[in-house]
């Protein structure tokens, strides 16, 4: 059994089952045995069921809200949001089994068609800073492709995803094509990539062991689709909104404390409003709101570790502090929105993920400059620019090496539309339409006439 922490309070509050090699396996051969009947339903069928799994998500958006509030330290409004996410990703791939269409192509001598075929066993592993939407990508497109899945939390935070797989019984999913297997990584994590009846890998955490994973993949030659970290750009241009960005620049980066893959960690603006920008910034900042993730106003709880928060500590120790916001200081692992001023592009704040509420500043000359520093990094994740020159904003935006870019916004993730890593933040893409295919393989297949 694996106990289960409130990080805003740091008590342990219940347990789960760690499964063992033996229960993974027991639940991979499961998900194999319910593989051809669940590829072979209709795909009005599949449909149906996949909408009614929304609707019961939709039924219990209240009680998953608050089990993550609980167990991740996520703000109440963002908890519900996070539900709400898994029912429209529900929603939205529930329109794919009746769509999947290959293709006709003209041949000589006959007729050729293509069809997407699902892969098998899918295996999805899930980190801890995003339980629900994390896993709700993976398992929402392989499901409408027809494939059967096995999903692993994060240890530290499995109980929306336990929740969810039993919520999907209740709507009428057969038993084994959606299962949840809480463990450790290195024991559960690990049998995905070794066991021949998982055909692909859905990996999301860090590069590290994203890597790994991509390496063990390659015995097997399982499919990877992977979700890395990342080290996103915020570039603010002298014609910007300036009131606008600054406004915005702390919800980017240290909404969820920080502990988000597409945290706009490196802030750059242009020297000629560098001061005037950072004047804009630092009480915003300060408003910055720390406090019980279950209150309605919270705008960030806490960390989600001692251990991590000892991580995070490490990049603040030494380093040049501009401003912070404040932050509870007893129960729980508190650590205040914190601005650093970076002095070089070697700073290790500036060069690593944080994976905290640390935002790393630094100023640039021109349009060059700022593109040079922005790609300056292995990571390609997420990013913003701000300016109101529409031909700088569209320069810009092809220049930076990252997946998913906004201008004039902080936003990364819409379901309609792809979303992934350049270079080492991933390989693949999750949602619109993009992921779904890659939940297949294309047969093609010729008849002479
Ligand atoms: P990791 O330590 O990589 O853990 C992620 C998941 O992998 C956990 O479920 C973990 O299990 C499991 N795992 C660990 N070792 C494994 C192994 N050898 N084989 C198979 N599975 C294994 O990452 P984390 O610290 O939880 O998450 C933070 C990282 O995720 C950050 O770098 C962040 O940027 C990245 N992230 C990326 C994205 C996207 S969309 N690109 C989104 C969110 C997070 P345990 O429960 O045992 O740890």
């Amino acid at each position: 059994m694996t106990d289960v922490i409130n990080p805003a309070t740091g008590e342990v509050f219940t347990t789960v089952p760690s499964l063992d090699l033996a229960a993974t396996d027991a639940a991979i051969e499961r998900a194999a045995r319910a593989f051809p009947a669940w590829r072979a339903v209709a795909p009005g069928d599949r449909a149906r069921l996949l909408r009614r799994f929304a609707a019961v998500v939709d039924q219990h958006l209240d009680e998953l809200a608050e089990l993550e509030v609980r167990n991740a330290g996520h703000t109440v409004g963002n908890a519900r949001w996070e539900a709400g996410n898994v029912r429209d990703v529900l929603d939205y791939y529930a329109g794919a089994p009746e769509r999947l269409s290959g293709r006709q192509i003209p041949v000589p001598g006959g007729l050729d068609v293509t069809f997407h075929e699902p892969l098998g066993v899918v295996g999805i592993i899930v980190p801890w800073n995003f339980p629900m939407p994390i896993a709700g990508w993976g398992f929402a497109p392989a499901l409408a492709a027809g494939n059967t899945v096995v999903l692993k939390p994060a240890e530290l935070t499995p109980l929306t995803a336990i929740r969810l797989g039993e919520l999907a019984l209740e709507a009428g999913l057969p038993e084994g094509v959606f299962q949840v297997v809480p463990g450790q990584g290195s024991v559960v994590g690990q049998r995905f990539v070794t066991h021949p009846a998982v055909r692909k890998i859905c990996f999301t955490g860090s590069t590290e062991v994203g890597k790994s994973i991509m390496a063990g993949a390659a015995d097997q030659v399982k499919r990877v689709t992977l979700e890395l970290g990342g080290k996103s750009a915020n570039i603010v241009f002298a014609d910007a909104d300036l009131e606008q960005a600054a406004a915005s620049a702390p919800g980017s980066v240290f909404d969820n404390a920080g502990q988000d893959c597409c945290a706009r960690s490196r802030l750059l603006v242009q020297e000629s409003v560098y001061d005037k920008f950072l004047s804009l910034l630092e009480p915003a900042v300060r408003a910055f709101r720390v406090t019980d993730p279950a209150q309605p106003d919270a705008e960030m709880g806490p960390l989600i570790s001692a251990s991590h928060k000892k991580t995070v500590t490490s990049y603040v120790d030494g380093s040049d502090v501009a401003f912070r916001g404040s932050a509870p200081e007893t129960g729980g692992w508190w650590f205040p929105p914190t601005v650093l001023l970076a002095h070089s592009t070697e700073d290790r704040h500036w060069r690593e993920e944080v994976f905290g509420p640390v935002l790393s500043v630094l100023p640039f000359k021109d349009e060059e400059d700022a593109v040079r520093l922005a790609n300056d990094t292995e990571y390609g994740l997420s990013g913003s620019l701000w300016t109101r020159d529409v031909g700088r904003a569209l320069r810009v935006s092809r220049a930076v090496e990252t997946g998913a870019l906004s201008v004039n916004s902080h936003s990364s993730v819409r379901y309609w539309t792809p979303f992934g890593g350049m270079k080492q933040s991933g390989l693949g893409r999750e949602l619109g339409p993009d992921a779904l295919l890659s939940f297949t393989d294309v047969k093609n297949v010729f008849l002479a006439m």
